[in-house]
Parts: structure tokens; C-alpha cells; sequence
């Protein structure tokens, strides 16, 4: 009689199914709880006589026990199965999209690293007017009366007599920093600058410049090489070369072009470097004794050296990019390449 309750019990446990909580719930309350089919069983146990009650204990443990590993069966194959529900609808496990956020511009980057190797080495920044008069754009810096940059075709002249443009170059703000400040001057000026000319792959007539100016006493072309050799190696890496070669300026005697040995094909001749190995990256020379003078610098008492950059044309080696108008196109899918930088 209790034999076949037991086996009924046995083959109730084997069918059963449970795949969700309440299910699970509900098997619970019949086969474990103590006001289950099996706590009953226990509480039977009174009315057993002493004789049976060894195996039929026994009967009754052994049902209890497979109920509670069937339970334990049911829970695992219910969590998979919610698992698997969950995967088809959404990992949540797995990081969440990035949310498209911008980035720095290149020409934004490359002067900041410009500024970080001249900060580090004692330069400090100076800034200045987009609008310059004469004086600061042309005649303190020694451009004589009839120079070609005087002309209309090559500056955005915006008053005539008295002339106001558009500054050519940020020499003007360093022409402002030497009537301002007593020697020892070491500073860096970055900025933009305008010019008249057809925009092209290699032109535009709005780009950015960087330039440095060191005055002090006993300044030597041995301290503006070494400057440049630092900046080049910090900028292009430590194997590049570098090349003074003779130029002029009206503002700077003597002159040189500075050239870093070509970063494509690192000096062996390539179509960057039109063959030769070498690339211009600016120009540079001792601050002529006409400029100091001209900002109340005693010429006899000190000397300096300064140098000129283009920022687009440092980016541009340094990027490899072979399009002026790229950088101010504002096309996602070349502004999108330089994310990472800074
Ligand atoms: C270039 C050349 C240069 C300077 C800039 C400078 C400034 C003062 C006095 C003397 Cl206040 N010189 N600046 C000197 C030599 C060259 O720039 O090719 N720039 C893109």
C-alpha cells in the first residue's frame, strides 16, 4: 500500500517539469516543502509498525533524496534556458557602444607637441594681434620700403595710409615681446597667418605658423642648431638629420633654410623629397642687428636667433599628407584618422 504510494510518487518526480520560476515553485511545494507529498510521507512514519519502520524509512529517504536531486536538476536546466533567451535578446555582459565622441584637430595636435618641446627646453608662449599695423608686420623687421610683400597682391591689406593687414607671419608678435620685455627672451609664437594667394594643394591663404626668437647675451648660430637639432630629433625621431642651408631674409643675418633628411624614405631619394633625400621644414638665422635696434634691443650688448615653421607643412611631413585643403575641409573621414593623437 505505501510501497505503491512511494512508486507513484518515483514516477510523478521522473515526469515532472519545471521552466520557469513559478513552476519551479510549485514542485517545491509538492515534493520538498514539509507539507509535501514526501514530508508526509515522514509524518506516516507513526503509524508504521515497529517491525517495517527500518525499510520503509529507508523508502521514504530514498524518494526524498530524488526529489531533491531532480529539484536541483530542474533549477540548472531552467537557468540555461533563461541564459539562452537572454543571448538571443541581448548580451548585457558585453561593454556598451562608445558613443561617437570628436577628436583633437591634427593641426591642433601638431602645434601642441611643437610647444611641449620648446616649453621643456626654456621657451615660453607669446601671443598677439590677427590685425597688425606696418610697423609690426613690415617695417620694424627690416622689409625695405619696396619689398614685394608690401604689395596689395600678396597681403589683405584692410586700411591703406596708414596700412593695417592681415599679419603675413607671428614675427610681429615677437617684434611686440622685444619692445615689451628685457633680454633674457626665449619664447615661442604660434598662430595664424595670411596671405593672397590661389588655394591649392600647397598654397592657402590662411595657415598657421610657429615661430621662436632667443635674445640674450653672447646667442650663437652653435645655439640655434643645436635648438633645431633637439626639436627635429624630439619631432621626427631620434635617427633624423638635419641641414642648414644659406637663405635670406630681411629680418635674420645670416640666414639658413632648415631641412630634415626625409622621413618617407629616410635620405635614400623618393618623390617627397623630389629625389634629393632632403625636406624644408622652415627657415631661421640671427636676428639682424637692425631688428634689435628697431625694438629698443641694445645690438651691441646682445644677440639672438629665430626660426620660422609652417604647422600644416610640419603635419604634413609628419602625417604624410599630401593636400593642404584637407585640413580645413572639416571631411570626417580624414579628421576621424587623427582621433588618437594628444
Ligand atoms: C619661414 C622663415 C623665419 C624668423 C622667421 C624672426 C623673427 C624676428 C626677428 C627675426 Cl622678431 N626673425 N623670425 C626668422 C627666420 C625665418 O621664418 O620660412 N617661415 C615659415
Amino acid at each position: 500500500m505505501q510501497s505503491e504510494k512511494i512508486n507513484q510518487i518515483k514516477a510523478e518526480i521522473a515526469s515532472a517539469t519545471a521552466t520557469n520560476a513559478e513552476e519551479l515553485e510549485a514542485y517545491r511545494m509538492r515534493f520538498i516543502s514539509k507539507k509535501s507529498v514526501i514530508g508526509a510521507l515522514f509524518a506516516e512514519m507513526r503509524n508504521i509498525p515497529n517491525e517495517h519502520k527500518k525499510a520503509f524509512g529507508q523508502e521514504v529517504n530514498e524518494v526524498k533524496q530524488l526529489a531533491e536531486e531532480k529539484f536541483q536538476d530542474l533549477i540548472a536546466k531552467s537557468e540555461s534556458g533563461n541564459q539562452k533567451k537572454a543571448s538571443l535578446d541581448q548580451d548585457l555582459t558585453l561593454p556598451p557602444t562608445a558613443w561617437p565622441v570628436g577628436g583633437i584637430h591634427p593641426l591642433t595636435a601638431v602645434r601642441q607637441r611643437i610647444v611641449t618641446i620648446f616649453e621643456r627646453i626654456g621657451f615660453n608662449l607669446s601671443e598677439g594681434p590677427e590685425i597688425e599695423d606696418d610697423w609690426h608686420n613690415f617695417t620694424a623687421l627690416n622689409f625695405p620700403e619696396n619689398h614685394p610683400a608690401r604689395e596689395m597682391q600678396d597681403t589683405f591689406f584692410i586700411e591703406k595710409h596708414p596700412d593695417i593687414a592681415l599679419r603675413t607671419h607671428t614675427s610681429s608678435v615677437q617684434v611686440r615681446v622685444m619692445e615689451n620685455e628685457e633680454p633674457p627672451i626665449r619664447t615661442l609664437s604660434p598662430g595664424r597667418v595670411f596671405r593672397n594667394e590661389a588655394i591649392s594643394a600647397r598654397a592657402h591663404c590662411i595657415f598657421h605658423q610657429v615661430e621662436g626668437l632667443y635674445v640674450d647675451e653672447n646667442v650663437s648660430f652653435a645655439d640655434l642648431k643645436q635648438t633645431l637639432f633637439h626639436f627635429a630629433k624630439e619631432m621626427f625621431g631620434k635617427d633624423t638629420k638635419v641641414r642648414f642651408r644659406p637663405s635670406f631674409f630681411p629680418f635674420t643675418e645670416p640666414s639658413a633654410e632648415i631641412d630634415i633628411s626625409c622621413q618617407l624614405c629616410g635620405g635614400k631619394g623618393c618623390n617627397i623629397c623630389k629625389g634629393s633625400g632632403w625636406v624644408e621644414i622652415g627657415g631661421s638665422g640671427m636676428v639682424d642687428p637692425n631688428v634689435l635696434k628697431n625694438c629698443g634691443i641694445d645690438p651691441e650688448k646682445y644677440t639672438g636667433f629665430a626660426f620660422g615653421m609652417g604647422i600644416e607643412r610640419i603635419a604634413m611631413l609628419k602625417y604624410q599628407i599630401n593636400d593642404l585643403r584637407l585640413f580645413t575641409e572639416n571631411d570626417i573621414r580624414f579628421l576621424s584618422q587623427f582621433r588618437g593623437l594628444l
